[in-house]
């Protein structure tokens, strides 16, 4: 279906241990070597900063992170704000910058607002990659792609077409309203409506800030004000989750479809009992895994970030970097009924 690999040999080290960020995030600083200067020198301290703390999304993709530091001989640290909004990660970057780190690893809640304290970083000589969220390209060294973002669009839309028989009124749960990855699937998905699904309507995009009760509060109020609402796209892990957990005790359960980006750990009861049948993700666990590898390579100086460089990324094999300084991860993943058990994150 969707010409999606659905093949649960492609997620590999599905079944990582969350363990690893408690065990590996002790921010110890002996391999601060505070140069970045390349080779055996290296500075191998990797900071991870995510989007904000608490969301199983990051907390699985900082875990491969941590397992890939582990495995290349660095240090690992995970830092982060409590709430996404577009400058809460600001002053976590300027102390990682003031420890010396050798690099620091961000998915970013808006594409300017921390580009300024990322410069400073950067004159620090910290190597910047972003993962799962981008800045501008100019603010970073590298960016950590999970999936193409017309593939992410396209699969969204596949999915509510199928759910909702090809045509009525859908709505879009996303997380904060500055997200550069929400904010490009957003317009993709506009487009691939506009190109391929004349009959959909989409009646309003809402935003749940990646928090969980405010996600839930904008489900129950897009109810409201569109009783005629066929489906729901949320293309956020915590939005979906969310999303769900108010569909599946109230009267829309199972006539108002839900799909978008999830987990399956936090999808998994959802879809047995009939409230959503089928979401897709990546891999958060190799996202990490990858960006941690790519922090490596530049800051041993293996790669710059210029176009066709290639480096190795543990048990993912070979890389190669594209355009706009980006890495791909590969394909999105439709998760059903089917399939859903043969996931653990
Ligand atoms: C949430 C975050 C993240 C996004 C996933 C799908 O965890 O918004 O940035 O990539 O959902």
């Amino acid at each position: 279906m969707f010409g999606l690999k659905r093949r649960a040999g492609t997620f590999a080290a599905l079944t990582l241990g969350v363990a690893l960020v408690a065990a590996g995030c002790g921010g110890d600083d002996t391999n601060t070597s505070g140069g970045g200067d390349g080779g055996d020198d290296a500075n191998l301290a990797v900071t991870f900063l995510p989007k904000n703390l608490g969301n199983p999304y990051f907390d699985t993709s900082n875990a491969g992170g941590a397992e890939a530091v582990e495995e290349f001989g660095g240090t690992y640290e995970e830092v982060g704000p409590t709430e996404a909004s577009p400058t809460s990660q600001v002053s976590y970057i300027q102390t990682a910058a003031q420890q010396g780190v050798g690099a620091l690893v961000v998915s970013a809640n808006d594409p300017e607002a921390i580009c300024d304290a990322l410069e400073e970083a950067r004159s620090a000589s910290v190597k910047i990659v972003t993962f799962d969220s981008d800045t501008n390209p100019d603010c970073r060294d590298l960016f950590i792609n999970q999936a193409s973002a017309e593939g992410i669009a396209k699969v969204q839309i596949d999915l509510i077409a199928e759910q909702i028989g090809g045509s009525g009124q859908i709505a879009i749960l996303s997380a904060s309203a500055n997200a550069t990855n929400q904010n490009a699937w957003i317009e993709l998905m506009e487009e691939e409506l506009a190109a391929s699904h004349p009959d959909i309507e989409l009646v309003e995009v809402v935003y749940g800030d990646d928090d969980d009760q405010t996600s839930f509060d904008k489900t129950a109020a897009l109810l409201q004000t569109h009783p005629e609402l066929k489906g729901i796209i949320s293309p956020t892990t915590v939005g979906i989750a969310a999303a769900a957990r108010y569909l599946s005790t109230s009267e829309h359960k199972g006539s108002v479809a839900l799909t978008g980006l999830g987990t399956p750990n936090q999808m998994r009861e959802y879809v047995k009992d009939g409230t959503v049948t089928a979401f897709a993700l990546w891999n958060p666990a190799d996202l990490g895994y990858l960006a941690a590898f790519a922090a490596q390579a530049l800051a041993t100086g293996e790669i710059t970030g210029e176009e066709g460089d290639t480096f190795e990324a543990g048990r993912l094999g070979s890389y190669e970097v594209g355009p706009d300084a980006s890495v791909l991860l590969g394909d999105p993943f439709v998760f059903d009924a089917a399939n859903i058990d043969d996931f653990d994150f």
